[in-house]
């Protein structure tokens, strides 16, 4: 059997990092590690080959060695998904589609011929044997979420691995907050499902062997979900990353609450954390409220992101506009908190009703819901009429935008982070000298000679060579980052 597992392609967002990353000689982000897990769990004797289209072209001979295809998407991804199982159908090919889009709702895609609901390490078993029977099922959806002792290691062996900014492993699922406008409580959960320490240092030792250094992103939910294991989970990957010199940098996502717990956070310094994404959404008591953040609640959000940071994190972190609740302020008021806060990586996004989400019911019963969201929560469009005008709501995200990316702004917030978070470890580098030494000298020519915003760039690296010398890397994918959030914002903002 000839399997082709495709990842359909994503719009150009800040989440893609493109014009950063095309500085650094790459082409995206992460691997679809959802595939990677699928492919895991295909018997020995198929033949497996990967088309993430954000990095490569999916040529129709690729369609045409195939017999059946497996495809995954998330809402944004939707229309090349679309085209994709179009192709295949047109040259009479079995298709099987899973992932986020279609497991919040599966009638959106007739044309596929096997969905997959959820996750599927329960799931994917029954249908290998379906299939080989000749009576696979149109939909396929467990009664329960499957232990995470299920998972297998992702087939890292199939990803073309130099393409990527960086790695992608996952610890636990599922999150035991319930925020209004979250789908991964709805899709994976409210209660964290971890892996084995076991597990999760086989799954690094695999990546390790494939040869891989540098970043390593952890893409649970809330890394801090279930607390007890992670505790158990922490003094063995700082024994593992320190035995193997510290290979990877990891990033993750976890709630603020993060900042309590002195033992997570020295604990996660040790094992090489580098930077962690925290959903911050909005510096106002109503709008959390509201949102049912309580997490965030009575609580001092700029002494926990600058805890975070003095155990030697960058913090990174989400907001959201567009609440009921948000006062006519709400543009200055967060433009002031993100200053504050030293977070160069400051992802802010208009709320969106995503599908399946306890704000989605709300919304429809108030009879407020306009349509499908785009899956892009920057794009400048609202599926929701908003209590603000939409107009002025839209033009203030905008604002908003405009000030966290301008160059003077990005560059300080830049220089505070560097002060604010000290670590003892050098960052781990690819091995790769002549690609760094390549990434660096396009960096300089495109930000420090073809930019108009030249004199902010070098101001920038003098201080940070003088200040932080020893953070050179850093400023450096910093600033080439802080490019690409401009470029995305000019192409939103015009
Ligand atoms: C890593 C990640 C990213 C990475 C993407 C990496 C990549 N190449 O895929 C980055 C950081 C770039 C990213 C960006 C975004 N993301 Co994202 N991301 C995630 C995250 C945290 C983990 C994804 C992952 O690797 N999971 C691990 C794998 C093993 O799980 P899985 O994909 O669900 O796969 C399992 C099953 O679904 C199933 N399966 C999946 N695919 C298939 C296919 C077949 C054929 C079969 C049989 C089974 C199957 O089998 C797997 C094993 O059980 C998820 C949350 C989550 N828990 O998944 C959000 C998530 C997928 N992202 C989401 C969103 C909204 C976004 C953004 C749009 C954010 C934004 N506001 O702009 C952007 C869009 C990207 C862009 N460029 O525009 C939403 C999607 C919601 C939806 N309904 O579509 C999620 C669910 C989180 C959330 N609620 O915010 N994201
Ligand atoms: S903390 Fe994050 S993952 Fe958990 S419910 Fe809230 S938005 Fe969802």
């Amino acid at each position: 059997m000839k399997a082709l597992l495709v990842y359909p392609e994503f719009p150009d967002t800040y989440w893609s990092f493109r014009h950063a990353l095309s500085l650094e000689g790459r082409r995206s982000a992460f691997p679809p590690l959802g595939l990677l897990t699928v492919s895991a769990m295909m018997p020995e004797s198929w033949e497996r080959r990967l088309v993430d289209m954000n990095v490569q072209t999916l040529k129709p001979a690729d369609v045409e060695w195939a017999d059946v295809v497996f495809a995954s998407a998330m809402l944004v991804q939707k229309d090349s998904l679309r085209h994709v199982v179009g192709l295949c159908k047109s040259r009479g090919k079995r298709v099987v589609v899973g992932g986020p889009y279609v497991s919040t709702g599966a009638e959106q895609m007739p044309e596929a011929d096997h969905i997959f609901v959820g996750e599927a390490e329960t799931t994917f078993p029954d249908f290998i044997n379906d299939f080989e029977r000749g009576t696979a099922k149109r939909i396929y959806k467990a009664d329960v979420r499957p232990a995470l002792s299920a998972a297998p290691i992702p087939d890292f062996r199939l990803a073309n691995l130099g393409r990527y900014g960086a790695m992608a492993v996952q610890y636990s699922r599922g999150c035991p907050f319930q925020c209004e406008f979250c789908d991964i409580i709805e899709i994976y959960g409210r209660v964290p499902r971890t892996k084995s320490n076991e597990q999760m240092l086989t799954e690094l030792d695999a990546l390790r062997r494939a040869g891989w250094r540098g970043m390593v992103f952890i893409v649970d939910d809330n890394f801090i979900g279930n607390k007890r294991n992670v505790r158990r989970l922490l003094p063995e990957l700082a024994e593992w990353s320190e035995r193997h010199s510290y290979p990877f940098a990891f990033i993750t996502e976890a709630s603020v609450n993060l900042a309590d717990d002195d033992e997570l956070l020295g604990g996660m310094r040790r094992a090489g954390f580098r930077r962690v994404f925290l959903g911050i959404e909005t510096p106002v008591e109503e709008s959390l409220k509201e949102t049912q953040k309580t997490q965030n609640l009575r609580r001092d959000l700029l002494g926990s992101v600058k805890r975070i940071q003095s155990h030697g994190m960058e913090v990174m972190a989400g907001f959201i506009v567009g609440f009921d609740s948000d006062p006519e302020d709400i543009f200055e008021r967060q433009i002031q908190f993100i200053r504050e806060s030293a977070i160069p990586l400051a992802m802010v996004g208009l709320l969106m009703a995503l599908p399946d989400t306890q704000l989605w019911r709300r919304l429809e019963r108030e009879g407020r819901l306009l349509q499908e969201s785009t899956g892009n929560n920057t794009d400048c469009t609202l599926n929701y009429v908003p209590k603000m005008d939409a107009g002025r709501l839209v033009e203030g995200y905008k604002s908003i935008l405009r000030t966290i990316y301008s160059p003077h702004e990005y560059y300080q917030r830049s220089l505070d982070c560097m002060e604010r978070v000290v670590n003892v470890v050098t960052e781990p580098r690819r091995g790769d000298s002549v690609g760094d030494a390549a990434a660096l000298v396009r960096v300089l020519l495109r930000l420090g000679v073809r930019d108009e915003a030249r004199g902010e760039f070098w101001r920038y690296m003098y201080r940070a060579v003088v200040e932080h010398r020893e953070k050179f890397a850093v400023a450096v994918m910093l600033a080439a980052l802080g490019y690409h959030f401009r470029k995305v914002t000019e192409e939103y903002c015009k």
